[in-house]
């Protein structure tokens, strides 16, 4: 199997071929063959009688010692990685809530209420008495009023759905009792001798995922927005060409914004740049990997070095000084790759360390101040640096991201137009055959970046609007697909007149993985925009995740399909191994919620029902076929 089809990422394989420590590729390799039970969901290890596990070619009624059947030892698996998710996402969203709330209170240093706008909307929403507030004691309530949604109901983002699907969560028990709550329900759930339903687990997976999209990353992505400014479009770069031969490179890796946010501050101030030409550097640049990068791009236009697959190849081009990492998708790997060079890896969560790898923990209080500590000891490692074993390819593409519900308004409106309708009316008239957002993470067991490529290239030839987040967003990034100009080379001809006549990307680049509730709300305001039906089922929207890695990945997706809409997973969650879960989940959800899973792997195929299910829910809603169907990818090469 190719590894990569991003040229920087293979030319710097080709270079570290035999010499360099394995890499991501090589341990997957070493992996096979890989356990066929436990890849099928069907070898259940919750309880010290176990292993257990059920033969797929064995006699039907198998049970393990409990006398679990492979349908409860599938969904209880299933509903574990969804809980992981969706703690892992609502975390993050806890950790910015207490942010707020230190700054709020001048507990730390360094951060301010940047967005006192969307604070008030954002207050009002929450049901929070403004009450001539000045930002601080008003953002203090918000914050609290967040952080409430964690241990009970309601989870007041959740009134910003369409009525039609609010009373279908309603009806079917999805309405979550809690963030936490939900996930805490669901380990007890699945703990030995519990639930033993899988339909009734898999609802469970449904409403912890919920707390995931309409709570937990709803309100990071929110509270973000107060903290450290609400995107707007700006231009940046992607690619490891971003790396510089002749700066201090600092590369921050992981999902919060908050330190790395202060590094790129600290990186910009005059003591620290004089620091780094004493030392012989032309200056410091920072640049970053995953969503931790993503969030310094969609704010203050950093460079992104790469997605999930490239952190690895980032510490192998020998030109990164200081690695400062987070939580979540950071490879236990990079430390080795990192002590081959003069790189220092820095942990900074209490929650994320690695043996012998420093670690300067993260305190809010002193943000500014670890800020420049960490820029300090990455130019101090510059010096170091092997010029010889420097490898930077020079593979860097220009993009357009920043967009947010807010920003997407006036932007496909015209200037100071605050509407969905032009969107909305382009859906209507068949411009435009729907919207799909292509999201989520690489995958090691799937070429790199082929499966996002490959689909979202087919769907933009079908006159489909694409807006990514996270690794997705990252790998059209770096294939150019985020330049307004990329519209000519590679989308329908409606498409193609809208990108145009607006100036936008035809692919729209939302933000992190927690911000795919940006995506969720989007949808929100087109049915509520009027003409497109009464429930985001009813539009002609599709969604997927054509490299999933993560169990955040998993929690998105049932979310997505919680929320009304049909997506394509890939690879699929660990379910095969059970015929009732997997038709709960890719037709079973659809009576519920109107959503459902498709675990299409070929990414062309998973594009054509993508397409096809927009054009069902066209014809359902009374419209016209989209205008210009025949152009497809393999008719519409990318140009640049
Ligand atoms: S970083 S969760 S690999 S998208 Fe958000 Fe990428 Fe998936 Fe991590």
């Amino acid at each position: 199997m190719r590894r990569t089809v991003d040229r920087a990422a293979e030319k710097v394989l080709d270079a570290a071929a035999g010499h360099a420590p394995a890499t991501v590729w090589d341990r997957s390799d070493a992996m096979e063959p890989r356990c066929g039970f436990g890849d099928l969901g069907i070898c259940c290890t919750i309880c010290l009688q176990g292993p257990c596990r059920i033969d797929p070619f064995g006699p039907p009624g198998q049970k393990g010692c409990c006398g679990a059947d492979v349908d409860t030892i599938a969904a209880r698996n299933f509903l574990r990685a969804v809980a992981a998710g969706a703690a892992a996402h609502s975390d993050h969203g806890r950790d910015i809530a207490g942010t707020l709330l230190h700054a709020a209170k001048g507990e730390a240093g360094g951060f301010r209420i940047a967005d006192p706008v969307k604070l008030a909307a954002i207050a009002k929403e929450l049901g929070v008495d403004a009450g001539g507030l000045a930002p601080e004691p008003l953002a203090e309530k918000v914050a609290l009023a967040c952080l409430d949604q964690f241990p009970r109901a309601p989870l007041p983002f959740m009134n910003r759905a369409p009525e039609a699907l609010r009373k279908k969560w309603t009806k079917a028990g999805l309405r979550p009792k809690g963030i936490d709550r939900e996930i805490v329900e669901a380990l007890h759930r699945t703990h030995e001798g519990v639930d033993v339903d899988y339909r009734n687990i898999l609802l469970s997976g449904m409403r912890v995922a919920l707390a995931d999209g309409w709570g937990g990353s709803m309100l990071a992505t929110e509270l973000s927005d107060v903290l450290f400014g609400s995107p707007s479009p700006i231009r940046s770069k992607a690619n490891l060409g971003v790396l510089k031969a002749d700066e201090v490179n600092i590369v921050v890796h992981g999902h919060e914004p908050a330190l790395s946010d202060m590094v790129a501050r600290a990186a910009r101030e005059g003591e620290l740049l004089e620091y780094a030409r004493q030392r012989g550097a032309r200056g410091i640049n920072v640049c970053g990997l995953c969503c931790t990068s993503i969030e310094l791009l969609m704010r203050q236009g950093y460079p992104v070095a790469g997605n999930f697959l490239s952190q690895e190849l980032s510490l192998l081009t020998g030109s990164v000084e200081l690695m400062v990492v987070d939580v979540q998708c950071v490879m236990p790997g990079l430390a080795d790759i990192a002590n081959c060079f003069h790189t220092e890896l820095v942990t900074t969560s209490p929650k994320a360390r690695m043996p012998g790898v420093t670690h300067i923990e993260f305190d809010e209080s002193k943000a500014r101040l670890t800020a420049h500590q960490i820029v300090r000891r990455a130019v101090d490692r510059f010096p170091q640096r092997r010029r010889d074993r420097v490898n930077i390819p020079d593979e860097t593409m220009d993009l357009v991201a920043g967009f947010t519900v807010e920003n997407i308004f006036s932007n496909l409106g015209g200037t100071f137009r605050s509407t969905f309708r032009p969107l909305n009316d382009a859906i209507i008239s068949g411009r435009l055959r729907g919207v799909a957002a292509v999201i989520g993470c690489n995958n090691a067991r799937v070429t790199h970046d082929e499966g996002h490529l490959a689909m979202t290239r087919e769907l933009l030839a079908r006159d489909v609007l694409v807006i990514q987040t996270g690794c997705s967003a990252t790998a059209c990034a770096k294939e150019g697909f985020l330049r307004p100009e990329a519209a000519i080379g590679i989308a329908g001809r409606g498409l193609r007149e809208i990108c145009e006549a607006v100036g936008i990307p035809p692919v729209i680049h939302m933000g992190s993985c927690v911000d795919n509730s940006r995506i969720l709300r989007a949808l929100c305001e087109v049915v509520r925009e009027g003409g497109l039906g009464e429930d985001i089922s009813d539009l002609p929207v599709a969604a997927a995740a054509p490299e999933a890695m993560s169990e955040k990945a998993v929690s998105i997706g049932c979310y997505a399909v919680a929320s009304g809409i049909f997506t394509v997973f890939s690879p699929p969650p660990r379910v095969e191994g059970s015929r009732n879960v997997c038709e709960f989940l890719t037709s079973g959800m659809e009576e519920i919620t109107g959503g459902r899973f498709s675990f299409e792997r070929d990414p062309l195929k998973g594009a054509a029902e993508m397409v096809a299910h927009m054009d069902a829910k066209r014809t359902a809603l009374g419209l016209p076929p989209a205008m210009y169907g025949a152009e497809t990818a393999a008719a519409a090469p990318v140009e640049g």
